[in-house]
């Protein structure tokens, strides 16, 4: 059995033969679901279709073990620089057909654009949205963020912030990337540190600087965050700060949510859809949460929040209020799980929760909502939740020909222990947040 030659999980071949055993079972659930929902007056077809289209991007950063301020406890066979990445990435997406573009964070992503585009090509990946990094002091960096960056106030710190943007674009040009995200860490952590209302003008400036080295085709998307590492006051706090900011800048530029990103409790989906009202939905960056920015995995922890987002993003394809397509992404922490098996996970939890909303039946909801019907109408929305839609799922896999049981392919194939005879320990990144 040891000396039995490596399977590569990405073989078709071997795909296929893990989804052999499974086939039957598949089928039997997926009859059973398209009767129930024929009951129902629902077709499961388009659903499945749909769901089978569905894509999210992976984080680079996502796919190393990543840690808490605490500490890092790394695992085996861990990506050491972004080719690990880009394979790791391929490996997800051949197991759960969902996740063909990879988003890189810059300068932790650094490579010739060249090689990196090669190395995508071969594994049949694209490049998402490209990252830039303000948050950090890299090595030989000429000025400190340790202030601040794009809203610093020496204006040499902040030319050297939106240099660095600019340079981002230009490597997300090479790449075929589309949209820059702007995170920045920038605030403060007292009262009076910092002038709340100069440092959100410093921004603007700053912004509209990277804006006007933007490609036509690109957009700019603004992520706002609560707090960490800026305790007291964040610049880009929250959503309303983000959509002035877009406002401000132009077209192109729109607002990502990350779900981590705001205070417990907040009602997301509300959030969700005043963006869509501004049509400045930007896109998402998916994890799950607790008490923070606790970047758990999509779905762990309050699926039905999950849920209760896509409703509103459903529903806004179906009044046809949007034009926009909101850039999808998964941005997560994975501390004690195989970073591989979160992020195949994670995919498959949006997908859950994006079939379940396309099963609300819309026209009946309104009628409820109209006539102010309470119990129904809520009723209405958790039908919808509680169904069970995972030979949805499953069959719009294998109708792409990833795997029915991605995990249990995946375990199969002994990738990791792969990985850890290839990728020697200590060669990885050791810092705290990937
Ligand atoms: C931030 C934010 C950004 C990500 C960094 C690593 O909290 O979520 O999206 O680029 O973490
Ligand atoms: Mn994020
Ligand atoms: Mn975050």
């Amino acid at each position: 059995m040891n000396d039995a030659p490596p399977v590569n999980p990405r073989d078709p071949n071997f795909i296929s033969r893990c989804n052999a055993p499974l086939r039957a079972d598949l089928e039997a659930d997926y009859d059973a679901l398209t009767r129930q929902l024929e009951r129902r007056g629902l077709k499961i077809e388009p659903v499945m279709r749909a769901v089978a289209e569905f894509r999210v991007a992976i984080p680079s950063w996502g796919v190393g073990t990543g840690g808490t301020r605490f500490a890092r406890f790394p695992g085996p066979g861990e990506p050491r620089n972004v080719f690990d990445k880009l394979e790791d990435c391929a490996v997800i997406h051949a197991l759960s057909g969902a996740t063909p573009t990879v988003s890189l964070h810059l300068p932790w992503d650094q490579a010739e654009p060249k090689a990196l585009t090669e190395r995508a090509r071969e594994l049949g990946l694209g490049f998402d949205a490209v990252n830039s990094n303000t948050f950090q002091d890299q090595r030989g960096q000429a000025l400190s963020y340790k202030f601040g960056s794009l809203t610093h106030t020496d204006p040499a710190v902040r030319e050297q912030a939106v240099a660095h943007n600019i340079g981002c674009i230009r490597v997300g040009e090479a790449l075929g990337s589309k949209a820059l995200t702007l995170w920045i860490a920038d605030g403060a952590n007292f009262p009076g540190q910092q002038h709340l209302a100069r440092a959100f003008e410093r921004y603007l400036e700053s912004a509209a600087q990277i804006y006007a080295a933007l490609p036509a085709d690109w957009h700019l998307l603004i992520e706002h965050k609560m707090y960490e590492p800026a305790f007291y006051a964040t610049v880009i706090q929250d959503w309303g700060s983000s959509l002035m900011a877009a406002e401000t800048l132009g077209d192109r530029a729109v607002c990502l949510v990350d779900l981590g990103h705001h205070a417990p409790h907040v009602n997301i989906e509300m959030i969700v859809a005043r963006l869509i009202r501004a049509g400045r939905l930007g896109g998402f960056h998916f994890n799950d949460s607790k008490y923070g920015d606790d970047d758990l995995d999509a779905g762990s922890i309050d699926p039905y929040r999950l849920f209760l987002i896509f409703n509103e993003l459903v529903d806004a394809e179906w009044r046809r209020a949007s034009e926009l397509r909101p850039a999808n992404m998964l941005d997560q922490s994975h501390n004690v799980t195989d970073p591989i098996e979160s992020l195949i996970s994670s995919a498959i939890e949006l997908q859950r929760a994006y079939a379940q909303a396309l099963l609300v039946d819309r026209a009946q909801l309104a009628d409820y909502q109209q006539r102010n019907d309470v119990l129904m109408a809520a009723q209405a929305l958790k039908r919808a939740f509680t169904t069970d839609v995972t030979p949805i799922l499953a069959r719009g896999r294998l109708e792409r020909g990833a795997a029915i049981d991605p995990i249990g392919a995946y375990r199969a194939s002994a990738y990791r222990k792969q990985c850890a005879k290839l990728r020697p320990v200590g060669e990885g990144s050791r810092s705290g947040i990937v």
